[in-house]
């Protein structure tokens, strides 16, 4: 059984900038606390290093409100990583921002680079044996072909998969667990989009919970869904809860803090 899903000897997470309170939400439940979303990103970085990981602290951008988001920026593989293009015109410029870093990690670095071309890494979900991409608001379908190509002779499958309308990006309702477990909100899982694969469904009204990640030996998810995290339990997981109050109010979750990936010289 292969684990390149969910080890890691590396993340990258990008400390929150001030200017935050000017980040894009679809709906506006109020502006975030800086001092208690600096608060609950150290307890991140803390867990991820738990599982024996390197974490890469880069320094905020504050051009950039959304750059704590890493995971739209990029794509990493086991082969080489792939530069995304956002789909929000003011997150366009978030992807140069990190490529020096991952080209200092990464022999082969790769960029999603046509016109018409856009693609979020919260789109994409890496498991063992292909790379699900939702199509959303975010991503369209030339940059899911766009990054089909670029990693077909990595020996990479790329599937196209549809985001729930209303969601912001395909991973904000789902997240691997293991090599063959998948934690999603009903409505994603009603699509179909995840035969042959074992599902465990979120508790009704706790919809936000979809977006854990599955890091080395633990699965960090948001605090607060006590039923969500109680299914996961006793699926035999070793739960992190780790606050998200603050991210929640700009539509961001677990996996978009953080790049995670094994570096390849
Ligand atoms: C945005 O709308 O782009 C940010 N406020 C939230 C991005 C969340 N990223 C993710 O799910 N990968």
């Amino acid at each position: 059984m292969t684990d390149r899903s969910y080890r890691f000897t590396h993340a990258i997470t990008r400390r929150p900038a001030a200017s935050i309170t000017h980040g894009l939400r679809a709906v506006d439940t109020g502006a975030p606390d800086l001092a208690r979303m600096q608060a609950h990103h150290d307890a991140y970085i803390a867990t991820l290093r738990e599982t024996g990981a390197t974490v890469i602290e880069l320094d905020a951008l504050e051009p950039y409100p959304d750059s704590v988001f890493v995971e739209d920026t990029a794509l990493c593989l086991p082969s080489g990583a792939v530069i995304m293009r956002p789909g929000a015109p003011s997150r366009l410029g978030e992807a140069a921002e990190m490529a020096p870093h991952l080209a200092a990690l990464y022999g082969d670095l790769r960029r999603i680079s046509g016109a018409e071309s856009f693609i979020e890494g919260g789109d994409i979900l890496m498991t063992e044996t292909e790379i699900l991409v939702g199509r959303s608001a975010r991503t369209n379908a030339a940059g899911i072909a766009e990054l089909a190509a670029l990693t077909a002779d990595w020996g990479e499958v790329v599937r196209e998969v549809h985001t729930p309308p209303g969601v912001l990006h395909f991973k904000t309702d789902c997240s691997l667990l293991d090599a063959e477990t998948i934690l999603s909100t009903p409505r994603l899982s009603a699509s179909g989009c995840f035969k042959g694969y074992r599902l465990i469904d979120v508790a009704e009204g706790e919809e936000a919970a979809a977006n854990t990640i599955r890091f080395n030996d633990l699965v960090l998810m948001p605090a607060g869904f006590p039923r969500t995290r109680d299914a996961i339990l006793a699926a035999g997981f070793t739960v992190r809860e780790i606050g998200n109050s603050e991210c929640a109010k700009l539509d961001g979750g677990m996996s978009c803090l953080s790049l995670r990936f094994t570096p390849k010289a």
